[in-house]
């Protein structure tokens, strides 16, 4: 009867180290850390974000431009990111009175310029990091392969050029085509930058599951840029809001020393075996070739003309001269 006591309670305090063991390792291997330095959240009031042009901090959203033409505006973090491995959560929301036609979009970044409007997407052109597009209105009309809206990846050295016409078609990483615009659901979009590979998912269809929008490996990245947001509109245009903006670090924290995190400021934004195709460029060839083409008929015709002009000549003063031996 002792004994039987005994090895009850042995079980029991032996079964309780083996569950507290079990939670503690599940833990470790699934540390998701929300940096709150890099995170933005209701009620905004974060000394670390600050807005520019026509962004504003409401009570529930962050509006990035309003639906109204020419508008461009952008919020920024103002903390270096000393983190290799990361993930974001973003909450948004893309709306407006356009039912077919809206644009021109919003953009998330990870890059070294941040508080700098510009062309793409309300931010600067040849930024030096990671930019991701949700392009809500397509520039190229029927050459592309997909459907709009659209997110993109683009990674830039700073010598890149995003280039509007084509919708970033040449610069482009990888993309996945999303109809997030006046959705009744909520919309999030998950950027999880890990080993050097990017995977971005998305929770648009109501569904609260992630669905795979792309993965890039290859990506090399340096510590020490800024998390953002901006969005632009033109001749049509949105409500482009951010609701949440949360930045994880993705459990290896104690695997980043000082050494390897100071050591990967110097990495060069790059993606390996990326051939950059300049759509600009190609153009331009195909204008040249036709103005070239222009230029060889324009000579042909001329030539054309002058020989008409001499065998018009030689006939007049042949008839002439036949008209002389009559007389
Ligand atoms: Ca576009």
């Amino acid at each position: 009867m002792l004994l039987s006591f005994w090895s009850t309670i042995f079980c029991l305090v032996l079964s309780t180290i083996l569950l507290i063991a079990l939670v503690n390792s599940d833990a470790n291997s699934n540390k998701n850390y929300l940096r709150k330095e890099h995170s933005l959240m209701k009620p905004y009031k974060d000394d670390r974000w600050n807005l520019l042009g026509s962004a504003m901090f409401l009570n529930n959203y962050v509006r990035l431009t309003p639906d109204q033409q020419s508008r461009k505006g952008a919020v920024w973090n103002s903390v270096p990111c000393r983190t290799i491995n990361w993930e974001l959560h973003v909450h948004f929301k893309v709306h407006g009175a356009g039912t077919d036609l809206a644009g021109d979009g919003f953009a998330i970044w990870y890059v070294r310029d941040a508080m700098k409007l510009g062309p793409v997407f309300g931010s600067i052109d040849n930024f030096y990091g990671l930019g991701i597009f949700f392009d809500t209105y397509s520039n190229y009309h029927e050459k592309h392969k997909h459907g709009f809206p659209y997110i993109s990846v683009m990674v830039n050295n700073g010598s890149l050029h995003y280039d509007h016409d084509s919708d970033g078609t040449g610069t482009e990483v990888a993309g996945c085509e999303a109809h997030f615009r006046n959705l009744k659901v909520e919309t999030f979009i998950a950027i999880r930058y890990e080993n050097n590979k990017l995977t971005i998912s998305l929770d648009i269809d109501g569904k609260n599951t992630w669905r795979t929008c792309l993965k890039v490996d290859n990506i090399l990245l340096p510590t020490g840029l800024f998390f953002g947001a901006s969005a632009a509109t033109g001749g049509l245009s949105d409500n482009h809001d951010l609701i949440t903006f949360k930045m994880y670090d993705v459990g290896t924290a104690e695997h980043e020393d000082e050494d390897e995190i100071n050591g990967r400021m110097a990495i060069v934004p790059s993606l390996e075996g990326f051939e950059y195709e300049d759509f600009t460029k190609t153009e331009k060839v195909v204008k040249e070739s036709w103005s070239f083409l222009f230029i060889l008929f324009v000579i042909f015709m001329v030539v054309v003309c002058l020989v008409l002009a001499a065998v018009g000549i030689y006939y007049f003063y042949e008839s002439r001269q036949n008209k002389k031996r009559f007389y």
